[in-house]
């Protein structure tokens, strides 16, 4: 089967040219196992047109991959795909698998991959080969995980299980990337590390924190440190990896997994290519033994998710389970361990008042990480704080467009929590964070600061005086 697969343009005031979109990376590992002929269409690093792509090609099967901000452009996706050839239309990710009958309602989409999915795809892949349209629905009837226009209204199959043994996938399929289109993972902080790869040795969480948009069933499943440190050697030895940024949502479930996977890639000698945590640890999970470990085996830089500086929205609002105590213990334990740190934060969650978000301004202050992310509080989707909203809130978004909230608009407003005053603090939480003197002193002694004058001088502006 011919295959394409596509990641919508988006134009974000951030660069998410960061590095190889790994899901559909998998996919066309899981494609190309089957003997499928395949091309990877990455939007925003592809200089082509789509329908230039597709008149071609000639695709059999497209897939398009979607989060929330990316919904509408796969939308636009579809429909071109469909005026322009035969092809079955398929829609995966986060967004369409939370919502699937609203992208079973749009031109174009014949299918919704729901959750985690390189089998259902292989199964969808084998069940339509040389089938005409009119024999699809039955085709898909009995597949797991997938939602399907039936003639007589979206039908969705039954859920399918995790995979259960993540070692048994494929390795991405990088080749059909151009890794030249790429920066590096975090390149408003790092100088050009190039290529650099993103890595999952684990999926899943077992948390259920209120913001977060989680795909599957709140279980984690990791994969042996022998296949991850595989796949390491892979990256650094065959592809040339300079740099590998770990994607996981909770690296650090299991304390002695951690420190095999650093014996391994200290004694396969891989410890000289630099890695980064780019989602956050879990705070309460590490110590200082571990992260000393991490930094020996090449960790330069690790990420905490922090979320608020006041135990109460911690517990109540998001339901975090974490300590103030154990996020002071473990930025601490990394900078023991001579680790540069970065602090996720949330500003403007519900229940939040003027003086929480103070609370979680002067926590960031002391925590001092080499970068504070303040996020505006988003209501997505499936989450539990979209419902809270719903509930007792007035969503101000209007758009799947709007959720990407960089310019610190409020996604949405309570009673006793004014979009002003979510607004407000979060201009005050980046002016306060990056406005310290013991701040600027040490950031003229980074070269990116150099290299990113202009954007932080414009970021700077904006934040104290826009
Ligand atoms: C890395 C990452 C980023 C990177 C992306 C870099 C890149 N080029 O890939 C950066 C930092 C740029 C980023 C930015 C943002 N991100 Co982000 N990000 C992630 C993260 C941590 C990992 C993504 C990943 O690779 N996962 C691993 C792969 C294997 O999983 P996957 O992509 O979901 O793909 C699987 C399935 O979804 C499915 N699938 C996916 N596509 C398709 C297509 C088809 C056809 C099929 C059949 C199946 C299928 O099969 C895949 C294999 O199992 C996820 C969290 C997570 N655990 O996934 C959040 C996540 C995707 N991000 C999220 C958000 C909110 C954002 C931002 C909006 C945040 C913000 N306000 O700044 C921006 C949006 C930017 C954008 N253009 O999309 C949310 C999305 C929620 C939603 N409903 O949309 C997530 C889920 C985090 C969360 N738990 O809430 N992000």
């Amino acid at each position: 089967m011919r295959v394409l697969l596509v990641v919508p343009r988006v134009q974000l005031p951030i660069d998410t040219r960061s590095s190889p979109p790994l899901g559909v990376a998998y996919l066309a590992a899981v494609s190309e196992k089957r003997g499928d002929e395949v091309l990877v269409y990455d939007g925003n690093v592809e200089r082509r047109d789509l329908a230039e792509v597709v008149r071609g090609y000639r695709p059999d099967i497209v897939g398009i991959s979607a989060n929330t901000i990316q919904i509408k452009s796969a939308w636009r996706d579809a429909a071109l795909v469909r005026e322009l050839s035969q092809a079955a239309v398929v829609l995966g990710g986060p967004h369409p698998s939370i919502l699937p009958a609203e992208s079973l309602s749009q031109e174009g989409v014949d299918f919704v991959v729901r959750g985690e999915g390189e089998a259902t795809w292989a199964e969808l892949c084998a069940a339509l080969e040389g089938k005409p349209r009119q024999d699809w629905p039955a085709a898909a009837s009995g597949i797991a995980g997938l939602s399907y226009n039936s003639g007589e209204g979206p039908r969705h199959n039954p859920n399918r299980a995790p995979i259960a043994d993540l070692d048994a996938l494929p390795f991405p399929a990088y080749h059909h990337y151009d890794m030249s289109r790429y920066t590096n993972l975090q390149p408003t902080i790092d100088a050009q590390r190039t290529p650099s790869y993103p890595i999952l040795t684990s999926r899943g969480c077992p948390y259920n924190c209120s913001y977060c948009s989680q795909i599957g069933p709140h279980r984690w499943r990791a994969r042996s440190p022998e296949s991850v440190v595989s796949e390491w050697r892979w990256l650094v030895r065959d592809l040339g990896a300079k740099e590998i940024g770990v994607l996981d949502d909770s690296f650090n479930m299991k304390r002695e997994r951690v420190m095999r996977i650093c014996d391994l890639i200290i004694k396969e000698g891989l410890n000289h290519v630099p890695w980064i945590m780019i989602n956050g640890m879990r705070a309460n999970l590490v110590d200082e033994e571990m992260l000393r470990h991490m930094r020996r085996a090449g960790c330069i830089r690790t990420a905490f998710g922090v979320e608020s500086g006041n135990q109460r929205i911690l517990d109540d609002v998001i339901g975090k389970h974490l300590t103030l105590d154990q996020v002071r213990a473990a930025f601490r334990a990394a900078r023991n361990a001579g680790m540069e740190t970065i602090g996720f934060f949330i500003i403007g969650l519900p229940g939040e008042t003027a003086e929480t978000m103070d609370e979680t301004i002067r926590f960031a202050c002391e925590l001092d990480p080499l970068v504070a992310n303040f996020s505006m509080a988003t209501p997505f989707p499936g989450t539990r704080m979209y419902e809270t909203v719903k509930r007792e809130g007035r969503l101000l978004v209007q758009d799947y467009d709007d959720y990407a909230f960089f310019e610190g608009r409020a996604a949405y407003e309570m009673p006793g929590l004014p979009a002003e005053l979510s607004e407000r603090k979060w201009k005050e939480a980046y002016r306060r964070f990056y406005w310290r003197p013991k701040r600027i002193l040490r950031q003229l002694g980074r070269w990116s600061t150099y290299r990113d004058l202009p954007r932080a001088v414009r970021v700077a502006w904006h934040t104290a005086f826009g």
